[in-house]
């Protein structure tokens, strides 16, 4: 019997949160189709191992499209997540301003403990560099314990990392909690 587990994936309109979760869960990236009006999800099984052991993950991605949901509507998708996904462009400094109020938003429903990565996307694009420093600096002043990558949806720079680690924490504070 697989593990399973949750995970959200937020930011800003068009930052790539579709593409990154269909990327990484069907192998190819579509350069066209409707931008989200709701909620989906998609499903992925990787193997994690921990100490030796290999242990099934089934990871169950949800896409939270931000700019419709109202804030008590994402709350009900939030519950329950074990891992989120915090998403800006690298080529957008607004959506990366806006990462805090994502951050708050999500730690306001599932406490201070709960695995977040912070993810420039879009890495195949020309960005200033400054933009990733700012948002490491972010990072640090937000949890000490974030990580943060840049990656990119349509290339799949880092995809599979981001994904692992993620899965890895997760899968490790399971384990740990039932100790
Ligand atoms: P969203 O789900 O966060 O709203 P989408 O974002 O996945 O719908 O992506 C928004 C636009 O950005 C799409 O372009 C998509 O192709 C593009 N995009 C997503 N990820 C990347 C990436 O890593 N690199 C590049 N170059 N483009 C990306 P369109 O033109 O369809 O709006
Ligand atoms: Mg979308």
């Amino acid at each position: 019997m697989p593990i399973k587990i949750k995970l959200c994936v937020l930011g800003d309109p068009s930052v790539g949160k579709t593409s990154l979760i269909r990327h990484y869960c069907e192998g190819f990236f579509k350069e066209d189709y409707l931008s989200t009006i709701g909620v989906d999800f998609n499903r992925k099984t990787m193997d994690i191992d921990i100490n030796g052991e290999t242990n099934q993950v089934m990871m169950t991605i949800w896409d939270i499209g931000g700019q419709t949901l109202w804030a008590a509507v994402r709350r009900n998708y939030l519950n329950g997540a074990q891992g989120i996904l915090l998403l800006f462009d690298l080529t957008n400094r607004s959506s990366l301003s806006h990462i805090r109020d994502w951050f708050m938003d999500v730690t306001n429903v599932l406490g201070d403990q709960v695995p977040i990565s912070i993810i420039g996307n879009k890495s195949d694009l020309e960005f200033n560099p400054n933009v990733n420093t700012i948002a490491k600096d972010l990072c640090s002043t937000l949890r000490a314990d974030l990580r943060c990558y840049t990656a990119s949806a349509k290339v799949g720079t880092n995809m599979d990392q981001v994904f692992e680690d993620m899965a890895l924490e997760i899968l490790t504070k399971i384990k740990e909690e039932s100790e």
